[in-house]
């Protein structure tokens, strides 16, 4: 059964797959996306993720998108090691958290395209896009463009979603019990969030990582930075040198 990979390096859903895959220890082949170039709004790419975002998977084929879902299915295909929990009722509370997660990326997406697709976009012209906006398919991704292109988030809406994310980390200091987020295991719940964590330690708010201020948090994350398939999925350095 081949897996292929659509996806793009720093971006936080496609960091998920990727490490969930490494933990799994499965090989896949991984086309990257260029999304400053709009690779992920072109028709070739909409037929297998009609959202036009990265990543989506091909599995024997049959293309599937959102992060989450696509760890959930591969967990089911390959059930070893164990990544989601076997208690239905820590089943769900891990599909929760996931969820609550990726709610969250509309204040991820305010500090990450600026460093990348902004730089980009504002130099379009008026013409060119209209013809982008007219590719995505979904309204909320067609404001993020229009904002990084005409009218760059403020330090207000910054330090909204800097709080919102800290927040991510408050709740995850209360849930972590014996070093992980449910049931004491590692499980997808701690992989779906490690990407967000990865941004607000690079940049976002470093100092909310400190040991003092979220003992847990802290010591989840170097616990989670020394698993081996960590480093195996590459999450690179976001901002460029
Ligand atoms: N809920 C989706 C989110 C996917 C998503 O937002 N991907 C971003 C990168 S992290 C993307 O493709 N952005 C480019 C765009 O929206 O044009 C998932 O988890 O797969």
């Amino acid at each position: 059964m081949t897996i292929v990979l659509y996806h793009s390096p720093k971006s936080s859903a496609s960091r998920r797959v990727r490490l969930f895959l490494e933990e799994k220890g499965l090989t896949y082949e991984a086309h990257e996306l260029d999304l400053s170039r709009q690779q992920q709004h072109q028709p070739e790419y909409l037929a297998i993720n009609p959202l036009g975002v990265v990543p989506t998977i091909l599995h024997d084929g049959r293309p599937l998108h959102e992060s989450g879902t696509i760890c959930e299915y591969l967990d089911a295909i390959y059930p070893e090691p164990q990544l989601c929990p076997d208690n239905p009722y820590d089943l769900a509370l891990m599909r929760n958290w996931v969820r609550h997660v990726d709610g969250l990326i509309g204040n991820l997406i305010r500090f990450n395209w600026r460093h990348h697709l902004q730089k980009k976009a504002e130099k379009m012209s008026e013409d060119e896009l209209q013809a982008m906006l007219t590719k995505i398919p979904s309204a909320e991704r067609r404001e993020a463009w229009m904002r990084v292109a005409r009218n760059p988030y403020t330090e207000e809406e910054l330090s909204e979603s800097r709080s919102k994310l800290i927040g991510l980390l408050d709740q995850m200091e209360s849930m972590i019990s014996n070093g992980w987020l449910i049931g004491g295991c590692y499980s997808l719940a701690d992989i779906a969030v490690a990407p967000f964590v990865r941004r607000i330690d690079e940049e976002i708010a470093p100092d909310a990582l400190s040991p003092v201020q979220r003992p847990k948090v802290a010591a989840w994350w170097t616990a989670l930075q020394a698993r081996p398939a960590y480093a195996r999925a590459d999450f690179g350095a976001f901002m460029d040198a």
